[in-house]
């Protein structure tokens, strides 16, 4: 399968963390993001976003929460139907509906230079990403090691992609989420190969 990307979308980590930890093989095709044509392609795709991936039957699954339950169907890290995958899915929801437009949208702007142009609109993502922190530690607060329960499961990988970022928008993370994070990066087989966007200027 082959999955389109880009090494700075931390989109596009959750899918790479994934696939790593299934020990799946996978072709790797990088999208130019900044160009408006995509190359043609993720013509598939109706929002012309990474990630998307390619199955071997030719099948484009864009949009990160869909790519993350496709590929973990059947493995240790997607429970069976039930209450355990209603907790995975309130992640994964939770994760494009308050974490991603907050943080991620604070992040790209920061690192961009855009928050000095458009300081409203930077400071209410900010505080939108700091909600989402917050809904995580509370989530965590009832001593469970893992998002959905007491498994390490694809609503880890999926809220770990962002919010691991919070330093690059100068924001903290309770000790509860901290250790979290590090329970995460401690599974075998982690890896976070998430390329840096260089500072503002220095190209893209
Ligand atoms: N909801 C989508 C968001 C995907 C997304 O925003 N991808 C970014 C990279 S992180 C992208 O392709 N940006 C290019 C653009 O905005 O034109 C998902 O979770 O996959």
């Amino acid at each position: 399968m082959k999955l389109y990307d880009h090494p700075m979308s931390a989109n596009c980590l959750k899918p790479r963390l994934l696939l790593a930890q299934l020990g799946t093989p996978y072709e790797r095709v990088t999208v130019d993001i900044f160009d408006r044509d995509r190359h043609g392609q993720l013509a598939r795709n109706p929002t012309k976003l990474v990630p998307v991936l390619e199955t071997d039957d030719g099948a484009f699954i864009p949009e990160s929460g869909a790519i993350m339950l496709y590929l973990a169907e059947g493995t240790p890290f997607l429970p069976p139907p039930g209450v355990a995958r209603a907790r995975v899915h309130q992640w994964l929801f939770f994760e494009q509906n308050q974490l991603e437009p907050g943080l991620a949208v604070a992040r790209f702007m920061k690192l961009m230079g855009l928050d000095d142009h458009a300081p409203e609109v930077y400071k209410n993502r900010l505080q939108q990403g700091q909600r989402a922190l917050n809904a995580i530690a509370h989530g965590l607060s009832d001593g469970r090691p893992f998002l959905a329960g007491e498994d390490y499961t694809v609503a880890d990988m999926q809220v770990y992609a962002y919010s691991h970022t919070a330093a690059d928008v100068d924001l903290e993370h309770e000790p509860v989420v901290a250790d979290w994070l590090a329970r995460v990066e401690a599974t075998p087989g982690f890896v976070n190969d998430l390329e840096p966007i260089p500072p503002r200027g220095a190209g893209t």
